[in-house]
C-alpha cells in the first residue's frame, strides 16, 4: 500500500479497485463546470463594473482577480485529473496510469491562496467600517487567510499514511479559520450601519452564504473520512472521490462567483443611494 508514499486517497482508490465509468466522468465534468463557470463569471464582473459608482469598482476588479485564477486552475486540475486515471478495457474501469502524475488537490490549495486574501479584502470596499480600522481588518484577514490554507496544504499529504499529522495540521488550520469568521461578522454587522435596507438585508444573505460555503471546504478536506466509515472498500471507496470534487465545485461557485454578484448588488444599491447615474 505504501508505495503510493504521501499521495491523496483518490490515488489509493485507482490504484486497488479503480473508478467505475461512472465516477470516474461525474469528476472531470464537475471539475470542467467548475472552469466554464469561472469563464462566465470573469465576463459578468467585467461587464457589470461600470454599474457602481468608482468607489466600489476595485470589488469587481478583485472578483476578476479571483476568475481568472481560479480558471486556470480548475482547467490545470481538470489535466491532472484526466491524466493521472486510464480506461482499463480488461475490467471495464479506470485505474492510475503508468507513468502518469498522481493526481492531487494541491493545486486547488494554492489557488485559495491568492483567491481568500482577495475575497476577504473585497468586501472591505464596498462596506464602510463604523468602529475597526481598515488596515487592521486587512491585515488580520491576510495574515490568518495565508495561515489557514499553508497549515491545511501540509495536512492534505497526510490523509493516508499519518492521521495523526492530518488530524494537527488541520486543527491548526481551523484556528485561523474560527480568527476569518469572527473577523467576518464583525465586518458584515458594521457594514450594516447606515446603508439602505434592501443593502443591508444583501449584507445578511453574505453572511449565510459565507458561512455555508467556506464550512464546504474543510468537509471536502474530511471527505474521504466522513464517507468512508462503514462504506465497502473504507476510507478508499469511489462516493468520496466524486463527493469530494462536487463539495468542492459547489463550494467554489459560491463562495467566489455568487458572493462576487451579491457584493456587486450591494455596492449598486449604494451606489444609486448616493446619486451615481450610469
Ligand atoms: C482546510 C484544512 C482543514 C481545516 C480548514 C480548512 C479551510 C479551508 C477554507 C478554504 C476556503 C477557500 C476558499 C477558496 C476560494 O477561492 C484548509 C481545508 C478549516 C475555509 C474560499
Amino acid at each position: 500500500m505504501n508505495r503510493l508514499g504521501n499521495a491523496t486517497f483518490e490515488n489509493y482508490v485507482g490504484l486497488e479497485q479503480g473508478l467505475s465509468e461512472m465516477a470516474y466522468q461525474m469528476v472531470a465534468h464537475v471539475l470542467t463546470l467548475g472552469y466554464a463557470v469561472m469563464l462566465a463569471g470573469l465576463f459578468y464582473f467585467i461587464l457589470t463594473m461600470k454599474t457602481v459608482s468608482p468607489r466600489y469598482r476595485i470589488s469587481s476588479v478583485l472578483s476578476v482577480v479571483v476568475m481568472v485564477s481560479a480558471f486556470l486552475l480548475l482547467y490545470a486540475q481538470t489535466q491532472n485529473w484526466t491524466s493521472s486515471f486510464v480506461f482499463d478495457v480488461e475490467k471495464g474501469r479506470y485505474f492510475l496510469g503508468d507513468g502518469q502524475d498522481l493526481f492531487n488537490n494541491g493545486y486547488r490549495y494554492l489557488n485559495w491562496l491568492i483567491d481568500v486574501p482577495m475575497l476577504l479584502f473585497q468586501i472591505l470596499f464596498v462596506v464602510s467600517l463604523t468602529t475597526s480600522k481598515f488596515s487592521s481588518i486587512r491585515n488580520q484577514f491576510w495574515f490568518s487567510g495565508a495561515a489557514m490554507i499553508i497549515t491545511g496544504y501540509i495536512g492534505q499529504y497526510y490523509e493516508v499514511t499519518n492521521i495523526g499529522m492530518f488530524a494537527f495540521w488541520g486543527a491548526i488550520s481551523t484556528l485561523f479559520f474560527i480568527h476569518i469568521l469572527i473577523l467576518m461578522r464583525k465586518v458584515i454587522t458594521e457594514g450594516q450601519v447606515g446603508i439602505p435596507e434592501q443593502a443591508q438585508k444583501t449584507l445578511r444573505s453574505i453572511w449565510v452564504l459565507f458561512l455555508i460555503a467556506w464550512m464546504l471546504y474543510p468537509g471536502a478536506y474530511l471527505m474521504p473520512h466522513l464517507l468512508g466509515i462503514g462504506a465497502e472498500g473504507g476510507l478508499f471507496n469511489e462516493a468520496g472521490v466524486v463527493a469530494r470534487q462536487i463539495t468542492y465545485t459547489i463550494a467554489d461557485v459560491s463562495s467566489k462567483v455568487i458572493y462576487g454578484v451579491l457584493l456587486t448588488v450591494v455596492a449598486r444599491s449604494r451606489s444609486l443611494e448616493e446619486g451615481y447615474k450610469d
